[in-house]
């Protein structure tokens, strides 16, 4: 069956062989003979890119003319990873240049592994930002992302004698043939500086800000091509370069030499991705460069605004709506408060009326470190006007929860934008609920706990406004582009337009009992494990077995995830291997990729001694026939496409009530993978999509996670109760995996039990061990594995990010789609 997704562009082979072949000659001044793999890559990009840019100026247009209200979304981070193939993909012209560059003697395959990946995010919340304008693109829905144009993304992870070192990454040092600047829409932001009151002629107070710095934002467009290639929307990044503007009245004359350094300081503002996950490190360019991508963002909007409706704002909240990304773009409240307060002199209660309307927020952590704060003194030394305007929103809040909570200043104080304490400091998570009209959590659990413990008493104030959008993934780029073997066995099952409409994978369900087609089904999972295996072999240097179970554990690392509970458990299995070498077991490969925060000090000691146990095993001939354990490096998205497919097991081991929700699970879980995981994030919904008996779920509950730590959890009780648990927490403190270097893992027994475990490692390891020995028996059974695995695939309908974004348009943006036609 041919795909029946109507499509925008008619191309046949020969055409594209010419546009290479032009390209090849007219845009990079080469040849056919010349060109190596990187050319013909750039010379393929170029001649999409004639396809995408005809898209871009279409779907411009239409509207433009259409006039249609769009959703603007903000975030710090997109994690787009490499564009060729998902473009041919959406285009429908993958097959097209597959053919058309094997008859010029390049193989597609090799030129694609040219395309460096844009690593413009840390993890899972930028990798759903990507799939989000995915989908907004593929459903033809008005919508443009805003970001910031990192000259480095985030860095590229080497592996040194098992520890992570940092090096930056240079997506851009060859050129991206994807983005076009856009220098007619150059911005400028102001910073630093002091506010002067003046008194109108009407006795109204007014503000005038003074900056002392200007700073120009320079846009670059990267297209996002919807699936059929119709629409073709674009993510804009914002560039920072000096404006060469200095404010005399501002500093003195000894200020010369600061205002040079401050030039320099212009273009830093867009050099570097934070590399924190999860962990708000209170550093001043951070804020500046968010506030950098709020302020061009929202001039770029107003500037589209106006062209259309002049300078009657009564119909702005009709056609903008912004989707606050966490609460990085938070400062974008205030700001647009700025504009129509100071700028447009709305008056107060007009201009909130239209802030409060125009921005959703969604939240996507309740890790108290995450929640991102200010110092008051930073944010009036480089943005003193929106402090001001902060205090002034906090105050007239304050003023109704008085009249809700009359007198109640212990309320007051825990909804107070301001956390009163030796330094005052700006709560970005409560500014973002009170500036904005829906809030929402990732998944069904976390956005009850956001509801319960985060913000309880706002649940209370403004009913319904607290909300859950569970995630969703693109299933064309991790199923379709990423798993091309298993795609085409899922269309001659299914039809091949499950891509639109995901929930089609249930029809797969009546074969899931079948025995040929399980047979098809695993031989695919088999040669994607080869693919893999040849991958490891490459990276890592040895074999593995494609007859063992690939267990897949792949997400940044961090304490809560428990990537240490997985080693603990390895170490384990090798301990039982070793006492009792028939120990029955199927064989397993334990294969890892995580990048730790640099300055994660036991994150980057949990990567270190991954690698130093799986050193060990791997070479130890009395096991590694049964077990192996292989770190592979620089984990990123085009990595994740090729380990995805070939996972049998999907490791999603986090403390219950810490992952907000996970993607990846869904992506694994979306190609055969069974889950073992815990009652957390979105595994809670895939359990109810698969049903109990496909998913290995264990472990303590949130509510007993809490009763837990509430009757005070003692580690150290579970060290002396469990041997294996003693053995091999002690195992960690000899050199057995370091010799010559005793205790160079022990900081990992510390972190367990001298300081309080704080994510349960302890707690669940016997259930985990338990869960894990189901999983190895359940492998055995090859007819109910087959099944699982089938039956995995065919119930992640729920999890296309079409679903989340069809969620967010019907119950918070209100958006229609808008069709964009030839011509
Ligand atoms: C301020 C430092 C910082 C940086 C990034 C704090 C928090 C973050 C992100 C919120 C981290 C993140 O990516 N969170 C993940 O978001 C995913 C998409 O919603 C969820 O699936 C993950 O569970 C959540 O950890």
């Amino acid at each position: 069956k041919k795909p029946n997704v109507e499509r925008n562009v008619t191309i046949n082979k020969s055409e594209f062989k010419a546009a290479v072949v032009k390209h090849l000659h007219c845009t990079l001044g080469t040849d056919e003979n010349k060109a190596n793999n990187h050319a013909w890559w750039k010379a393929t990009c170029s001649a999409m890119q004639e396809q995408v840019l005809e898209g871009i100026r279409k779907t411009q247009k239409t509207h433009y003319l259409n006039d249609t209200r769009a959703v603007h979304y903000f975030s710090a981070e997109f994690l787009m990873g490499r564009l060729l193939s998902n473009n041919l993909q959406n285009f429908g012209l993958f097959e097209v240049a597959n053919d058309a560059l094997n008859e010029l003697g390049v193989s597609l395959s090799d030129v694609l592994e040219e395309e460096p990946d844009m690593a413009l995010g840390n993890g899972g919340l930028g990798r759903l930002a990507a799939c989000f304008i995915d989908s907004l693109a593929t459903m033809e829905l008005p919508a443009i992302g805003y970001g910031i144009h990192y000259e480095h993304g985030l860095f590229r992870q080497e592996i040194q004698g098992g520890a992570q070192i940092e090096r930056p990454d240079s997506w851009r040092d060859y050129g991206n043939p994807w983005e076009i600047c856009r220098p007619e829409s150059i911005q400028e932001v102001s910073l630093y500086g002091y506010v002067e009151t003046k008194y109108g002629e009407n006795g109204r107070i007014q503000k005038e800000w003074h900056p002392g710095h200007i700073v120009k934002g320079i846009p670059w467009d990267i297209p996002v091509v919807g699936y059929g290639g119709k629409t073709v929307n674009v993510l804009r990044l914002w560039q920072s370069k000096s404006s060469g503007y200095f404010n005399w009245d501002v500093f003195n004359a000894g200020g010369y030499v600061d205002a040079q350094v401050e030039n320099v300081q212009a273009e830093t503002i867009s050099k570097v991705l934070y590399p924190n996950d999860e962990t708000e490190a209170g550093k001043e360019l951070r804020l500046i460069q968010q506030y950098f991508f709020c302020a061009c963002s929202l001039k770029d909007i107003i500037r589209r605004y106006k062209r259309a409706h002049g300078d009657d704002w009564s119909r702005f909240i009709d056609q903008v709506v912004i989707q606050l990304n966490d609460t990085h773009p938070a400062i974008a409240i205030p700001e647009l408060m700025r504009i129509l307060v100071d700028r447009a002199e709305l008056d107060w209660d007009r201009a909130w009326g239209i802030c409060t309307k125009v921005f959703a927020y969604t939240n996507h952590t309740l890790l108290p470190e995450a929640l991102e704060k200010w110092p008051a003194r930073m944010l009036e030394k480089i943005l003193p006007r929106h402090l001001e305007i902060i205090y002034e929103i906090n105050h007239r809040f304050m003023k109704e929860v008085d009249k809700k909570w009359p007198g109640d200043n212990a309320v007051k104080a825990r909804l107070s934008i301001i956390e009163e304490g030796n330094e005052k400091m700006v709560r970005m998570g409560h500014l973002s609920v009170i500036g904005s009209f829906a809030v929402n959590g990732v998944a069904e659990l976390h956005s009850r706990l956001v509801k319960q413990n985060l913000f309880p008493e706002f649940d209370a104030l403004w009913p319904g406004k607290l909300t859950n959008v569970t995630n969703g993934i693109t299933p064309r780029r991790w199923l379709k582009a990423c798993n091309p073997a298993l795609s085409k066995l899922i269309d001659k099952k299914v039809g091949a337009d499950w891509p639109l409409d995901l929930k089609k994978l249930e029809g797969l369900e009546k074969y899931a009992g079948n025995k040929t087609f399980q047979k098809q089904f695993m031989q695919v999972k088999q040669q994607n494990k080869q693919l893999l295996a040849a991958e490891i072999k490459e990276s890592l240097g040895f074999d593995v077995d494609t007859n063992a179970i690939f267990d897949v554990q792949i997400k940044r690392l961090h304490e809560y995830k428990r990537q240490h509970l997985a080693l603990l458990h390895i170490m384990a299995l090798y301990r039982r291997l070793l006492e009792n070498p028939d120990y029955d077991m199927h064989p397993r490969v334990f294969i890892f990729g995580a990048k730790a925060a640099p300055g994660y000090k036991l994150a980057k000691d949990i990567i270190y001694a991954i690698n130093k146990v799986a050193d060990k095993i791997n070479n130890d001939a009395r096991v590694n026939q049964k077990l192996k354990v292989a770190f592979l490096p620089n984990y990123r998205v085009s990595l994740a496409e090729k380990m995805i497919p070939a996972a049998d097991v999907s490791e999603q081991i986090s403390t219950a009530g810490k992952e907000a929700s996970g993607t990846g699970n869904m992506k694994l879980a979306l190609n055969g993978a069974v889950t073992i995981g815990t009652l957390d994030g979105a595994n809670i919904e895939i359990a109810e999509e698969v049903g109990d008996d496909n998913i290995f779920i264990f472990g303590l509950t949130v509510d007993e996670v809490n009763e837990l730590k509430a009757s005070g959890y003692k580690p150290y009780d579970y060290y002396y109760k469990n041997p294996e648990i003693k053995a091999v927490l002690d195992w960690l403190e000899t050199d057995y995996f370091t010799p010559g270097k005793p205790g160079a893992l022990a900081s990992i027994k510390q972190s367990l039990l001298d300081h309080g475990d704080q994510y349960l490692v302890l707690a669940d390891y016997e259930a985990y061990s338990k869960a894990q020995e189901e999983v190895d028996k359940a492998y055995r059974d090859k007819e109910r594995w087959a099944k699982m695995a089938i039956i995995n695939t065919a119930k992640m309908g729920k999890f296309t990010s079409d679903r989340s974004i069809r969620d967010y348009v019907e119950r918070i943006w209100k958006l229609n789609a808008c069709p964009v036609r030839k011509g």
